[in-house]
């Protein structure tokens, strides 16, 4: 019901276009019933000899008035209906669109990409459908049938309407198990279809795994395999069509007998004349359209209702993480401390197992806080919360500038907070778009000076185009370490007073990445916080406060010097990494990259 009501919503903002369509095409069915009649009367004139040459021409130009209106009619009924239909999938697409953007991580966690694109293409394709055609057929068969019956009654014979129908009768209700089998074979043949294209985009995504270990062979069987149920799902279709429509010529042909037997049998007797005769045969075929119709609306109806009800199920998903009551909007830039009270949080779906268990620290502004831990250990996670991808489940476990980050407006919060997160995505657009991705400011000078800063803009001024490379799935492909100082450039342009680094400089060299972590030094100055998450102790050893998360735990805090000190696992780590560099130097030859050392 709820689902009817939203649809209404799209429809009634377009019910002139409705109206004008539905009344373009009652006329052009009225117009169309008269034809026959006016036919039958020329005929009529003809064998009783009662026609002039001037009554037939008049008759003649009545035809003809009305082929014109009948061709200006279905001009404007597919001009309205059709365009109020486009117009409506347009509006619900766009919402949609809009309305998927403000969900949370947690719905885009639950659905695949898939099923999403879905309802933007055979959803919405249904919906247009279903406001479009299966609305002017399920008219135009309604009032065909009616128009046509009462003209076939009242200007022929009624005991020869009666006859003639009945064979029509059951293309009607053959009609509605033809749908419920159509309906069923066609949902196949689509599933079979997707199964098809998923295995393609896979294929070509995995190109390169699959080549290293030399699976072309196995996956071309596995393929012929797919493109061989596709088939057979397709031929089931028009199988079934097949068999339909010889079928359908048979009913029509005893309808056509039957008319042939009964009225010619009238026709001999006088009851009715030759005239009516011809002109109920056309009745006849006029008929046959609207009793096909039946079925093909109940499909396209059941098809239709079916998807709308699966795009209002988006609609009917609410953000998680939007402003609320507590919302603070005098509040119109980040500053101040980051603190995290005693912060503990598990994911949403498995509330058992906390990834971060009791963390408290304060980062006061100018200082870095790095963070150090073994791959699974939360890291990635800190970032997350900070930026209300997902919610603490406690007011206060997580404050900036004494203000628990719930009381920030999102959109203040989150242009506070500029992060490279670890999946670094570009996006296939130019380099000079990627960079400037988030930022007002888009001029290449600003640009460009971000880039040097992430030691990148050597790399790109390298380039045939530079700036203007475009990157990504259409373009050329930058090695993981140019992506990430992208990444880099990209979240300096944006000068937040907190910026977070995810592992973004795994895939740098060490001198690389001494000089950004230089240039951050500089340009960070003492107003501003850095959150540096790392793998690697040499780049992290410099910060004011470093993190060891173990499974979730913090299990050492401190500065550099005092962590070695400790003996904990920051100096095992701090070991094995020396002990690694050591190996590297005797042994350059080796592992020329000096990569990283992971934990
Ligand atoms: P992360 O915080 O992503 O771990 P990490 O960043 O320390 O690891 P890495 O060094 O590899 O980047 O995840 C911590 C735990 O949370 C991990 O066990 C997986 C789990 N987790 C979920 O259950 N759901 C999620 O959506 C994410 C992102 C993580
Ligand atoms: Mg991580």
């Amino acid at each position: 019901m709820k689902t009817l009501k939203f649809a209404g919503r799209y429809v009634l903002r377009h019910w002139w276009q409705y109206l004008l369509g539905i009344l373009a095409l009652y006329l052009v069915d009225q117009v169309n019933v008269y034809v026959p009649e006016y036919t039958g009367n020329i005929i009529d004139g003809l064998t009783e000899q009662t026609l002039t040459l001037e009554g037939a021409l008049n008759i003649v130009w009545m035809i003809l008035g009305m082929g014109a209106i009948i061709a200006v009619g279905r001009f404007c009924w597919r001009f309205f209906i059709f365009g109020a239909a486009r117009s409506i999938e347009k509006e619900i697409r766009q919402d949609m669109y809009g309305h998927l953007s403000t969900l949370s991580m947690r719905y885009f966690n639950q659905h695949k990409t898939g099923d999403l694109m879905a309802h933007f293409t055979n959803d919405l394709m249904a919906v247009r459908q279903l406001l479009g055609m299966t609305v002017i057929t399920a008219f135009d068969a309604t009032v065909m049938m009616i128009l046509v019956l009462t003209q076939m009654i009242t200007t022929v014979d009624p005991r020869l309407t009666g006859v003639s129908i009945i064979p029509l009768l059951v293309i009607a209700v053959g009609d509605v198990f033809y749908g419920r089998m159509m309906h069923k074979r066609f949902r196949e043949k689509q599933a079979a279809f997707s199964t098809l294209t998923d295995q393609v985009q896979e294929t070509i995504s995995g190109i390169r795994v699959i080549k290293a270990f030399v699976q072309e062979r196995k996956e071309l069987y596995a393929f012929a395999k797919t493109t061989e149920a596709t088939k057979e799902k397709n031929l089931n279709v028009v199988r079934l069509q097949a068999l339909m429509m010889p079928l359908m010529d048979i009913i029509i042909g005893c309808s056509s007998l039957l008319t042939l037997l009964y009225g010619g049998y009238l026709a001999i007797h006088g009851e009715i004349t030759v005239g009516q005769f011809v002109a109920f045969n056309s009745y006849i075929g006029m008929l046959v359209w609207p009793m096909m119709a039946v079925g093909e609306c109940i499909t396209s109806i059941s098809q239709g209702t079916a998807s709308l009800g699966r795009i209002f199920g988006i609609f009917k998903e609410q953000p998680d993480i939007v402003d609320s009551a507590v919302t603070d909007h005098s509040i119109t830039a980040l500053s101040g401390e980051v603190r995290m009270n005693r912060l503990t949080f598990a994911y949403p779906g498995q509330p058992d197992v906390p990834v971060l268990r009791d963390i408290s620290v304060t980062i006061r502004p100018g200082e870095t806080l790095a963070v150090i831990g073994r791959t699974g250990a939360g890291k990635t996670t800190i970032p997350s919360l900070l930026t209300r991808l997902y919610d603490t489940p406690e007011p206060g476990m997580i404050t900036i500038g004494g203000r628990d980050v719930r009381e920030i407006p999102l959109s203040v919060l989150r242009e506070g907070i500029a992060c490279v997160p670890q999946d670094n995505f570009l996006f296939s657009d130019t380099l000079q778009n990627n960079i400037a991705f988030g930022s007002a400011d888009k001029s290449l000078e600003s640009v460009i000076h971000a880039a040097e800063l992430a030691c990148i803009h050597d790399n790109i001024a390298a380039f045939p185009e530079q700036y203007q490379t475009v990157v990504g799935e259409r373009g050329v492909t930058l090695s993981g370490g140019q992506k990430q100082r992208s990444s880099i450039a990209r979240a300096l342009m944006k000068d937040a007073p907190i910026l977070i680094l995810d592992d973004a400089l795994s895939a740098v060299d060490t001198d690389t990445e001494r000089n950004i972590l230089d240039n951050l030094r500089t340009i960070r100055g003492n107003d501003r916080i850095t959150i540096i998450i790392a793998h690697r102790i040499s780049t992290i050893q410099d910060a004011d406060h470093i993190m060891v998360l173990d499974d979730g735990d913090m299990v050492e805090y401190g500065t550099h010097d005092e962590l070695i000190a400790n003996a904990g696992l920051y100096k095992s780590l701090f070991d094995k990494q020396q002990l690694e560099k050591q190996l590297r130097e005797e042994h350059p030859d080796q592992d020329a990259e000096g990569g990283a050392a992971h934990v």
